[in-house]
């Protein structure tokens, strides 16, 4: 029997979409609970494991943390490495993102959701404000993308950052570029085979149908 999916999270992309893209690569059925944060996440938030989202239901159980989750389908539609030296290697390129991603001066959020009194008074101050967040993200950015252009030169392949077949962790890459990409379009220009890997990862066959039809979000 074919196993029932349902993911919840918001009308974003954010820690929901490589999730997504598994399910649309592996070519898997499931049901993409985009639920509003004001009128229906309040009711729902008590059936999240950990409070919140985004998280999956499968044939009855519930799984939270994005992670997780994405280990849990990569390992079930194979996308999570060809042996346990490939899955570990797997893992540790997505937790290296994921503490990246921690890391970095959230100027995104920030620029979103700062207080006004964190900004001082008026516009001007919170555009400078904005400014600088935004340097300081993609000035961090640069080691972390020197880094992965070396694994990908180091790579014989050159087409994914693990073996010979796409992971879950090349979407979370791909993700994380594309999030980059939002606020700096020049920011791959320096690195060839990163740009390359970025291409090839979103023209995979059900990954391309996704990035068509999916609906038109910001973050
Ligand atoms: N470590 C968690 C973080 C989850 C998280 O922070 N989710 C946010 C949305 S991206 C959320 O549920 N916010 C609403 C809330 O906290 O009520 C994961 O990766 O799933």
């Amino acid at each position: 029997m074919n196993s029932k999916y349902r993911l919840n999270y918001f009308n974003a992309k954010g820690s929901g979409e490589v999730i997504r893209w598994i399910f649309a690569y592996a070519g898997v059925e499931y049901e993409d609970n985009r639920l509003d944060p004001v009128t229906e996440w309040p009711a729902v938030k008590h059936r999240a494991p950990y409070g919140k989202l985004p998280f999956l239901e499968v044939d009855g159980k519930v799984l939270g943390e994005s992670y997780a989750i994405q280990r849990f389908l990569a390992k079930r539609f194979g996308l999570a490495g060809s042996s346990a030296w490939e899955e570990a290697e797997v893992d540790a390129l997505a937790d290296y993102i994921a503490e990246v991603k921690r890391k970095q001066p959230n100027w995104v959020a920030a620029a979103v959701f700062v207080q006004e009194d964190e900004l001082g008074k008026g516009p001007a101050n919170h555009a400078s404000r904005e400014d600088s967040l935004r340097e300081d993200y993609l000035r961090e950015s640069v080691s972390v993308l020197k880094r992965l252009e070396n694994m990908l030169q180091n790579n014989s392949k050159k087409f994914y950052f693990v073996g010979e077949k796409p992971s879950w962790a090349d979407f979370v890459v791909t993700r994380f570029l594309d999030g980059l990409l939002q606020f700096d379009q020049a920011v791959l220009n320096r690195y060839p085979l990163l740009s390359a890997h970025r291409q090839h990862i979103r023209n995979l066959h059900g990954i391309n149908h996704w990035l068509q039809k999916r609906p038109d979000t910001v973050y």
